[in-house]
């Protein structure tokens, strides 16, 4: 069985939806937030899943942070690490450390990287939006500072199109998105890593689902 430790922001509406589906069987082990005043730890704490929070004290280096991340972690037993709404850039502290980490975006990456993925897709006047789930990799230079380019730009293991309708606006966009792509989108994803049917290669930047299982719906 697939053990998920969660890190989200909010409302962590996509872990709580992959915690309620089990998809391939996977569980979430913990949910962690930074913010303790984040819905979600009750949400989870309702589901009987444990929760964390890390709070990024004002003289933490991202480092420190991480380190502190991974120490409350330590005590759990995961395979996989899901982010949702996780507004943290991680760098290889966190990641060298981690089980594979996923993200899901709002949008088709490459298109709208970033953090106004719907307002940008909106302004641009695509008929055709989505999300993404990809595997989280190194975001930042030696010293610690983000690499914007690098940022939602790890390999892809699967993507949701959503129609964008005349008369959307951000938040209508940002709630099409949510239930019908990223919840579709992200157990999918976390099935196929409990199936095991999905090799990361992150030296090739490229991650491989087995074909029979990728061509299976929801
Ligand atoms: N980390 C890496 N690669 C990725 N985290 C996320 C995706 C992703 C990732 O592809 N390595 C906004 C967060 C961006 C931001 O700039 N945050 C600041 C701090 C802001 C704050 O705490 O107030 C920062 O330095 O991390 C998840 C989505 C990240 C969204």
């Amino acid at each position: 069985m697939t053990r998920i430790a969660g890190m989200a922001g909010n409302r962590g509406r996509n872990l709580l939806n992959i915690a309620d589906r089990n998809p391939g069987g996977a569980e979430l082990a913990v949910v962690l937030t930074n913010d303790a005043d984040a819905p979600v730890l009750e949400a989870a704490a309702e589901r009987g899943i444990p929760t964390e929070v890390v709070p990024l004290e004002d003289d933490m280096s991202r480092s420190e942070h991480e380190e502190a991340v991974l120490e409350a972690l330590s005590e759990y037993d995961f395979e996989l690490v899901c982010l949702d709404g996780y507004m943290r850039i991680l760098s290889e502290t966190f990641l060298s450390e981690a089980p594979t980490t996923l993200n899901v975006h709002p949008a088709l990456l490459p298109a709208f990287p970033g953090m106004d993925a719907w307002g940008d897709a909106l302004e641009e006047g695509v008929s055709v939006t989505g999300c993404t789930v990809h595997v989280v990799t190194d975001a930042t230079d030696e010293d610690g500072s983000v690499v914007e380019e690098d940022v939602d730009a790890g390999p892809i293991v699967t993507q949701e199109p959503i129609p964008v309708y005349e008369g959307d606006d951000e938040e209508t966009l940002k709630e099409r998105v949510l239930y019908e792509g990223e919840f579709r989108a992200y157990p999918r994803a976390v099935k196929w890593f409990a199936d095991g049917a999905v090799d990361v290669d992150l030296e090739a930047g490229e991650v491989t689902v087995e074909n029979d299982v990728a061509t299976v719906g929801d």
